[in-house]
């Protein structure tokens, strides 16, 4: 580079004229204080103050303990997580963070100090003028050159342990197979299924229920997430980082939950009207109760007078089994003789083929525009008396929250699939359920009733 253009020491004179009219009129920089020439105003100051503020009041929110954090209380401690994938997430996350906080503070400080301590003041002369440091460029070429390229190769480590084959590899060191779960994302809830519950037995029932779901402790668990209709992201913060939900896609991730306990998710893609109420729940249990809670889950219930009454408009005036399935596929409707499990839901293998089929067609549906097919999925019911909570994590689960979603899901739950499309709500002008408080109440004890003996005792 050839000589900075460094103008001569101007006079005043010279200067305010080459600033133009607006800068004639000489105003005093800071007219009430001694010193003129502070390079910070009041204002300013009370600004950074008030900004300052906000940012350690929005702060005080942070808890390494709250249900859906992903921080530690310290960057060193990496408390708060639930197992091995969220740790490692974390601690990259923190060392990525903090490096880069260090590097911020070190380069801005540095330019700020040189900025304020070397700035000009009237009558200084020409600086020496300085064409490089040959150490110094090395330097700062060789440092961040080794930083990225570390935390870039680590980065990459980090993202082959949370591909599924590292569960597979953890399981099969202890001469067993991890479970699989798939996860799929449904306008605005989750429907989990089970194809093999119990990895390795004979028994292969398949499970299938919706919003909460159940896993052994220290078990590496695969999701495969697949979507019904658009794109949604399945994120359990204290096990494991978000993955994407596509239609026409099978993604997949792992988590391990090295304690037993609830554990919070949450849809993390907006996907719609009640994006924000698409919660669900991880319980992590015992072994044992967790096979408990496989094996009893089809078996069939005994139901009260009222229970056999409620089941009855669930079959019939309700109309709720036109989306809804509740019990093993022996369970039978006393009206038709027919069995109450959806033929469409019988097999597993049937299911995800139409699932595929379903989201193939609604693309094409987008692209034709063609009115959406009319076939509906809602939440499997079969262990309803293991929910904690009812709409995808809205409202806690009991006798009064279930009367109240069944008598008006769209005054709890608004743009819900439930209220838009069952007949009950279509008929009357407040779009409430068409139903008796009799029926009602009766509908609340057959659901209540439902659910694996673990779950109902
Ligand atoms: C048109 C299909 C359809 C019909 C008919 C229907 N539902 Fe639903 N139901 C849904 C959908 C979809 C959801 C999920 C709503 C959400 O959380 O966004 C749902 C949710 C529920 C839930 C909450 C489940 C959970 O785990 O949070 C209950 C309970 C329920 N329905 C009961 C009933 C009853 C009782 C009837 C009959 C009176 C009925 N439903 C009729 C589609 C239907
Ligand atoms: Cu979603």
């Amino acid at each position: 580079m050839g000589q900075l253009p460094f103008a001569e020491e101007d006079s005043p004179n010279k200067r305010r004229k080459e600033l133009g009219p607006r800068a004639k009129s000489d105003i005093p920089v800071n007219p009430s204080s001694d010193s003129p020439r502070r390079w910070y105003s009041r204002r300013s100051l009370v600004t950074l103050a008030l900004l300052g503020g906000i940012l350690a009041l929005a702060g005080l929110g942070c808890d390494a303990n709250a249900h859906q954090s992903i921080l530690s209380s310290t960057p060193w401690t990496l408390d708060g997580v639930g197992g091995p994938v969220a740790r490692e997430q974390l601690l990259l996350f923190n060392v990525l963070l903090w490096t880069m906080v260090i590097v911020f503070v070190l380069v801005e400080g540095a330019l700020l100090y040189a900025a304020i301590r070397f700035r000009r003041k009237p009558g200084d002369p020409l600086p020496p003028q300085t064409h490089g440091h040959t150490p110094l460029e090395i330097a700062w070429t060789i440092v961040p050159t080794i930083l990225i390229l570390g935390l870039g190769v680590w980065s990459v480590i980090v993202l082959f342990k949370l591909e599924p084959g590292e569960a597979i590899a953890l399981a099969r060191a202890e001469g067993r197979e991890p479970l699989r779960v798939e996860a799929v994302g449904h306008q605005w809830w989750w429907e989990f299924r089970y194809e093999d519950p119990i990895p390795g037995s004979a028994d292969d029932a398949l499970v299938t229920t919706a919003n909460e779901m159940r896993v052994p402790v220290n078990t590496p668990v695969i999701m495969e997430l697949k979507s019904d209709d658009v794109i949604h992201s399945f994120w359990i913060p204290k096990l494991a980082g978000k993955q994407d939900v596509v239609p026409t896609k099978t993604n997949s991730m792992w988590f391990l939950a090295e304690e037993t306990g609830m554990y919070y998710g949450q849809c993390a893609e907006f996907c719609g009207t009640a994006h924000a109420q698409m919660k669900f729940r991880v319980h992590v249990l015992e072994e044992a109760d967790y096979n408990a809670w496989v094996d009893g889950f089809a078996e069939p219930v005994e139901l009260s007078a009222e229970a056999s009454r409620g089941q009855l408009v669930f079959l019939g005036d309700g109309q709720c089994v036109t989306c809804h399935t509740v019990g093993a596929s022996d369970t039978v409707n006393p009206a038709t003789g027919e069995g109450v499990q959806h033929g469409r839901m019988q097999t597993y293998i049937a299911y995800t083929k139409w699932l595929d089929k379903r989201a193939h067609e609604r693309l094409e549906d987008v692209r034709t525009g063609n009115e959406p097919p009319t076939a509906f999925a809602a939440p499997n019911l079969t262990d309803f008396g293991c929910r904690t909570t009812l709409g995808a994590g809205l409202l806690d689960r009991n006798r009064e929250s279930l009367r109240q979603w069944i008598r008006d899901p769209d005054g709890i739950k608004p743009g819900n699939r439930m209220s838009e499309l069952a007949a009950i709500y279509q008929t009357r002008l407040d779009h409430r359920a068409d139903l008796t408080e009799t029926q009602l109440g009766d509908l609340v004890e057959y659901l209540s009733a439902q659910g694996p003996d673990i779950c109902l005792r």
